[in-house]
C-alpha cells in the first residue's frame, strides 16, 4: 500500500492528535467537488440545519454509503483512505460523510466535542476512529476554522451532553483541558485537509464574515470496530479505494438516486 504521510505526519499526528496536510487536494479538484455541491439537487434536497447556542444555523448532508459521486470518491482516493489506514493501523470501512456548508453571516458554530462521543452513543465499541476533513474554501477564525485542541485524544473518552441543541463534551472536563492544552485554530486553504483522532477535541465559531466555509467531512472507523448495535450509521459501508486521478475523472458526478441521507441530528436514543 503506497504511504501518502511521512514518518513525521504520522508521529505528529499520534503525539497532536491531528496532523494538517496542505494541498492534499489541488486547486482544480477542489473546484470540480464545489461545482458539482453547488448544483447537486438531492444534496441540497438532503440537508438539515444544525443550530448553535446563538441560533446560528449550519446546513448539514450526512450519508453512511459511499458512492461513485465525486464526494465518495474524494474520501475514497488513495491519498485519503491510505492516509487514514497508516493512522489507524488497520483495515478500514467508512461510518459516515458529510458536507458542512457554513455560509455567510449565518453559518454556526460548533462546541467542544470528539466524534468518537456521538460514534459512542451509537454503540462504536473502541476508538479506532479517525476523521478527514477537507476545506473546500479557504478558512479562517472569521468565517469559523476549525479548532483542534492538540494532545485532547489523551484523555481518553469524555461524556457528552445536550447543551441546547448541541451534543457537546463535558464543559467542566473541557475547561479543565484548556488550562493544559493549547488550541490550535486550522487556518486552511481550499483544498487543505486536516486529519484528526476520535477522540480530539475539536470546535469552530460561527460564520461572522461575508465569505462562505464549505467542509466535506470523513470519518472512517477499523473494519474490525462496527457498531454492536442497529441504529445511524451500523452496519458495513466498505472504502473502495481509488487512483488519485478518479477524482478529475469524475468532474460533474453528483449523489446517485438511491443514495441514503441521514435527514436529521444526532440522538442518541435512535
Ligand atoms: O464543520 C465544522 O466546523 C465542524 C464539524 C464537526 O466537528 C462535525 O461535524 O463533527
Amino acid at each position: 500500500m503506497p504511504e501518502p504521510l511521512t514518518a513525521q505526519q504520522v508521529s505528529d499526528y499520534e503525539t497532536q492528535g491531528f496532523v494538517t496536510v496542505p494541498g492534499l487536494f489541488a486547486k482544480d479538484e477542489v473546484k470540480l467537488i464545489l461545482d458539482a455541491a453547488l448544483t447537486d439537487e438531492r444534496l441540497a434536497a438532503a440537508a438539515y440545519s444544525r443550530t448553535d447556542r446563538d441560533g446560528n444555523e449550519t446546513r448539514m448532508s450526512v450519508w453512511d454509503e459511499m458512492g461513485d459521486d465525486i464526494y465518495s470518491i474524494a474520501m475514497r482516493s488513495h491519498r485519503v483512505a491510505n492516509a487514514v489506514e497508516q493512522l489507524i493501523g488497520e483495515e478500514i470501512c467508512h461510518y459516515n460523510s458529510k458536507l458542512n456548508a457554513k455560509e455567510p453571516k449565518v453559518g454556526g458554530s460548533w462546541e467542544w466535542h470528539q466524534d468518537y462521543g456521538y460514534a459512542y452513543g451509537y454503540g462504536v465499541l473502541a476508538p479506532k476512529m479517525a476523521t478527514c476533513f477537507i476545506s473546500l474554501d479557504p478558512s479562517n477564525r472569521e468565517n469559523g476554522c476549525i479548532e483542534m485542541m492538540a494532545g485532547s485524544h489523551r484523555l481518553g473518552r469524555i461524556d457528552h451532553d445536550f447543551v441546547g441543541r448541541q451534543y457537546c463534551a463535558d464543559q467542566a472536563r473541557v475547561a479543565a483541558a484548556e488550562t493544559k492544552l493549547s488550541v490550535v485554530p486550522c487556518e486552511l486553504d481550499a483544498g487543505d485537509a486536516v486529519f484528526f483522532h476520535c477522540n480530539t477535541l475539536h470546535r469552530s465559531s460561527a460564520n461572522r464574515s461575508d465569505r462562505r466555509r464549505w467542509a466535506l467531512i470523513t470519518v472512517f472507523n477499523a473494519l474490525s470496530n462496527l457498531p454492536y448495535k442497529d441504529g445511524p450509521h451500523a452496519g458495513l459501508h466498505p472504502v473502495d479505494k481509488v487512483d488519485d486521478d478518479m477524482l478529475r475523472a469524475s468532474a460533474g458526478r453528483l449523489s446517485a438516486t438511491e443514495k441514503v441521507f441521514q435527514g436529521q441530528a444526532f440522538n442518541p436514543a435512535a
